[in-house]
């Protein structure tokens, strides 16, 4: 029903980008402004979709139903009590014994563990792979069930939104501000740190990253005293250097929680422009996957890597462990949210064909491996589960899901 207007409101909005803005500024809060008319539209396709026939049979029967529908909001929209809530119930993650046995990851200690534990074992067959979007889709949703359901959780999961961010600064951010009710804020200054130096080991063109703010621990908010216990495994430190734990990537290694905020992350590779742009422009799947995650080596992160490089620290920057920096659930909540305004342009093209989930089943294609499909299976081992085909993991509002981004 709403295509036809979708068009045109695309096309309106692919020629104004072309024209561009001289200002930045302004450039910014007209693109803010584009990106939450595209949000609108798609919280609005999406409740359609949840009341069209179509959708019981795409989803292959979904129970969801428009009073079912969980509605994810944005960090800094919600009330102190509801921000008090989620980081209550991370920390009751993180308190309870871990479903890992000790045998298959010593590291893991808490159930908050299990999930960088399942993350670490699958990193180089859930990044730059067609299930990339799938993956982590169902995954912070089995997170967020997890809170739910063993820690008494009433809420959704909240997302950080870093076009936002990229306007205040991050130690600005309701995500990052180091309050009570932040993510934890930004880790002790180092001074002097040389620059970050990606791609380099890889025989690459070597991308430069300032240092960030920080470097040692966090040093306020709710995650002041928590312990990150696996990893690191591929860590992007100061000077070049790639850190990863001589035990082996699912040792016990309890340390504490480090950031280094860098704006120039936030700000040079997940802005609003670098927002609306990926939405706008992309014309297929692997197209919005390789601009998302950045292709290594082109001196793009994405907004993927752009958000990651944005917390620093350890584990913001290792591919493999940064789920055990609490604020990595709000970053890919974005990243979800992001594919969804998307896919929300052009339901059935962009949800319901194997044309929607594009690449192959290894990093990068290394070694090479066949396209990925819907039929694939995505499991998270002692995480949770159950596993799932990845072509239900299409819809927010079908398969096992039902909810909504505002
Ligand atoms: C790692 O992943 C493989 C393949 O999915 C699985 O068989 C294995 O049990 C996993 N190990 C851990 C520690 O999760
Ligand atoms: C915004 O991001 C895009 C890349 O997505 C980049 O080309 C542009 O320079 C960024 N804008 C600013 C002001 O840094
Ligand atoms: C996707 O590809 C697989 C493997 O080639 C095939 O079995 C399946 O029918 C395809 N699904 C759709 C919806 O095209
Ligand atoms: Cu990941």
């Amino acid at each position: 029903m709403h295509t036809p207007f979708l068009a045109l409101l695309v096309l309106a909005q692919a020629a104004s980008l072309a024209l561009g803005s001289a200002v930045p500024r302004a450039q910014a809060e007209s693109d803010l402004e584009r990106l939450a008319n595209l949000a609108q539209q798609a919280f609005e396709t999406a409740q359609d979709d949840v009341t069209s026939s179509d959708n019981v049979q795409r989803g292959g029967g979904s129970s969801c139903t428009l009073s079912k529908l969980s509605i994810r909001r944005e960090w800094g929209t919600l009330s102190t009590s509801d921000k008090k809530a989620y980081i209550t119930a991370v920390k009751c993650l993180q308190s309870k014994p871990a479903n890992y046995p000790a045998s298959v990851a010593p590291g893991a200690k808490t159930r908050f563990d299990d999930f960088v534990a399942t993350h670490i074992n699958q990193t180089l067959s859930i990044h730059y792979t067609g299930n990339f979007l799938g993956w982590h889709r169902y995954y912070i949703w089995i997170y967020e069930q997890a809170l739910r359901s063993e820690c008494g959780y009433k809420g959704s999961l909240p997302y950080w939104d870093w076009s936002k961010s990229a306007i205040t600064g991050l130690a600005k951010s309701p995500v990052f501000d180091g309050s009570a009710t932040s993510m934890s804020g930004d880790g002790v200054a180092i001074p002097n740190q040389p620059d970050i130096v990606l791609g380099a080991g890889l025989g690459l063109p070597p991308l430069y990253l300032p240092p960030g703010t920080g470097g040692g621990c966090v040093t306020s908010g709710p995650f002041v005293d928590m312990k990150v216990n696996l990893g690191p495994v591929a860590l992007d430190s100061p000077g070049g250097i790639s850190v990863s734990n001589p035990d082996g990537p699912l040792a016990y290694n309890p340390r504490c929680l480090k950031r280094s905020l860098t704006d120039y992350c936030n700000q040079k590779f997940a802005n609003a422009t670098s927002v609306l742009s990926l939405i706008l422009t992309s014309p297929d799947i692997t197209t919005f996957q390789m601009t998302m995650e950045g292709v290594p080596g082109s001196g793009q992160l994405g907004v993927h890597g752009g958000g990651h490089y944005s917390m620093g620290g350890d584990p913001g920057r290792d591919v493999f462990a940064s789920p055990a920096d609490p604020a990595f659930y709000l970053h890919h909540a974005m990243i979800d949210r992001t594919w969804w305004i998307w896919q929300q342009l052009s339901p059935n093209k962009r949800q319901f064909t194997n044309a929607s989930v594009g690449l192959t089943r290894t990093f990068m294609n290394m070694p090479p491996s066949p396209p990925a499909t819907l039929d694939d299976m995505v499991d998270y081992s002692y995480a949770g589960g159950p596993p799932r085909r990845l072509g239900d993991l299409m819809s927010t509002t079908s398969g096992p899901f039902c909810y909504v981004y505002l």
